[in-house]
């Protein structure tokens, strides 16, 4: 059995984790549980993350949450020489790691995650219909400075697909599903990298279960 565990599926942010372990080729051991299904509330979940989030990463006694954390984490320990994280103390490190905050910020927690909560489920989280516009708003506000730096380029950082673009494009999927109008670049950038067999045997794994409702 591998000491590498991935807990989570049938989310754009569990995608993430799944996918970077892919790129990495490696022997993880996936635990498929759902969001809204009660399986982040179990004892031996909590026991793991008492935020009752996934993704979730296991190794050996360390444990890890947060998508772009996990995604950095796994770069770093499994891929030094692959460049899908840029090293450590380098102007590239410093910008990706910037588009990973940018993204988990601007695109994620402070846009569509409001749009999931206050139009999707608002049973749970309630209806906020100007924050629901604002979210619709400043989506589209703050990818278009993605789509400006993608010009003549395939790539947020240096020239190699990195961990950002991989958190990017889970995002713009996530966007896509929701609605949004892409740029045909964002588009065209979006198709590039999904087309990577990386994402799509992680994609088939980690949709093989539904959130629940
Ligand atoms: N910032 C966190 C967000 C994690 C998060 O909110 N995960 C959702 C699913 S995408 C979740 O676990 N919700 C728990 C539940 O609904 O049961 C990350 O990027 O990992």
């Amino acid at each position: 059995m591998s000491q590498l565990k991935i807990w989570g599926g049938a989310t754009s942010r569990t995608l993430r984790a799944h996918w970077m372990c892919h790129e990495l080729g490696l022997d993880y051991e996936p635990k498929l549980i759902g969001s809204r299904t009660g399986e982040t509330q179990t004892a031996e979940f909590r026991a793991l993350n008492p935020k009752e989030k996934i993704p979730v990463l296991v190794d050996g006694d360390l444990v890890l949450t947060e998508s772009a954390a996990i995604v950095t984490y796994l770069g770093d320990t499994y891929g030094r020489d692959t460049g899908l994280v840029p090293q450590p103390y380098t102007r590239e490190r410093a910008q990706y790691n910037q588009w990973n905050s940018f993204i988990q910020m601007e695109l994620d927690a402070h846009t569509l995650y409001v749009l999931r909560k206050h139009r999707d489920l608002t049973q749970l989280y309630g209806e906020a219909p100007a924050a629901v516009q604002h979210a619709i708003d400043g989506f589209n506000k703050q990818v278009a400075v993605a789509d400006m730096t993608l010009q003549g380029t395939n790539f947020l950082v240096g020239d190699q697909f990195t961990g950002a673009d991989l958190m990017l494009c889970s995002t713009l999927a996530w966007a896509i599903a929701y609605g949004f109008d892409l740029s045909p670049r964002l588009n065209a950038y979006n198709d590039l990298h999904r087309n990577r067999p990386a994402f799509r045997s992680a994609a088939e794994l980690n949709f093989s279960i539904s959130a629940g409702a």
